[in-house]
């Protein structure tokens, strides 16, 4: 792995405000792109963070650092990603579920989605599942993708996919998962039709949903 990138999971891992912008541009000089610096430099340092929190070595307020630093960092490296063929591909509605207000893999997600031709409806983060019945109706969306990183919260999956199921529009839409409690075997628990590990898989589900919906 390049230096650079070590450097920047460091930064995130120290909170370190300060250094983190001059980081990531050193990563796009010397060639990584957008996409790599926030999968393997950002979100591994994250990991890190989350690493010290479950062995009692940080507290909230180092999670809450931790999480600005990487903001103001994916802020920055969306203004240098290239802009998707506008919404060419149609409507995705993302959301962090119920109970959970993480959202820094939902707003990633999102600026990859953008990037790749959709156009993305951004709930935010604790949204309930009659928030997101409500949008699709109103805005004829049929692909959703939850983001869900707190085990406790995985019940909200399953609030949505009956809100849809009671609506009658459950067979005409499709709901990927993911963020760091989800797995493919929570998917098949939860009844969704995909789980995404990564959100630069998120674009692979997506692209498939589009192709079988269209087949229907
Ligand atoms: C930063 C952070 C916070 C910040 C969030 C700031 C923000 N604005 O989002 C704050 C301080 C708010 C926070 C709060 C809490 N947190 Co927290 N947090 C984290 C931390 C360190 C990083 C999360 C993160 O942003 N990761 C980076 C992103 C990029 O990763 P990601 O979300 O997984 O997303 C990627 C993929 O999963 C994917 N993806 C994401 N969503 C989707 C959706 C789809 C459809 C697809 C296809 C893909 C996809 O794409 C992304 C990019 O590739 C994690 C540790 C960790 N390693 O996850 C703990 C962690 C998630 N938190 C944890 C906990 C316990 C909490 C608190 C309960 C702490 C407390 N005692 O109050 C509260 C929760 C409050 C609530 N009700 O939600 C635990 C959860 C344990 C569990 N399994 O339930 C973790 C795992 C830490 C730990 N190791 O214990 N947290």
């Amino acid at each position: 792995m390049k230096e650079c990138l070590i450097d920047v999971q460091n930064a995130v891992i120290n909170m370190d405000d300060e250094i983190i912008l001059d980081l990531v541009k050193k990563c796009l000089d010397e060639g990584l792109t957008p996409i790599g610096i926030i999968e393997e430099g950002l979100s591994k340092g994250l990991d890190g963070v989350g690493e010290r929190f479950d062995a009692g070595d940080y507290f909230l307020a180092e999670l809450i650092m931790a999480g600005e630093v990487v903001t103001v960092a994916t802020d920055y490296l969306q203004t240098k990603m290239a802009p998707g063929e506008s919404g060419k591909k149609g409507k995705v509605l993302i959301a962090t579920v119920k109970g959970d207000i993480h959202e820094i893999g939902k707003n990633i997600l999102g600026m990859i989605l953008k990037a790749s031709g959709y156009e993305v409806v951004d709930l935010g983060a604790d949204v309930s599942a009659e928030t997101i019945l409500e949008t699709m109706k109103d805005q004829d969306i049929q692909l959703v993708g939850l983001s869900v990183l707190l085990t406790t919260m995985v019940t909200s999956i399953k609030d949505v996919v009956e809100a849809l199921t009671e609506a009658g529009i459950r067979e005409k839409t499709r709901i990927a998962i993911g963020g760091a409690c989800c797995s493919e075997r929570l998917a098949e628990e939860m009844k969704v039709d995909a789980f995404g590990e990564s959100a630069v898989a998120a674009v692979t589900i997506f692209d498939g949903f589009r192709e079988a919906l269209a087949a229907s």
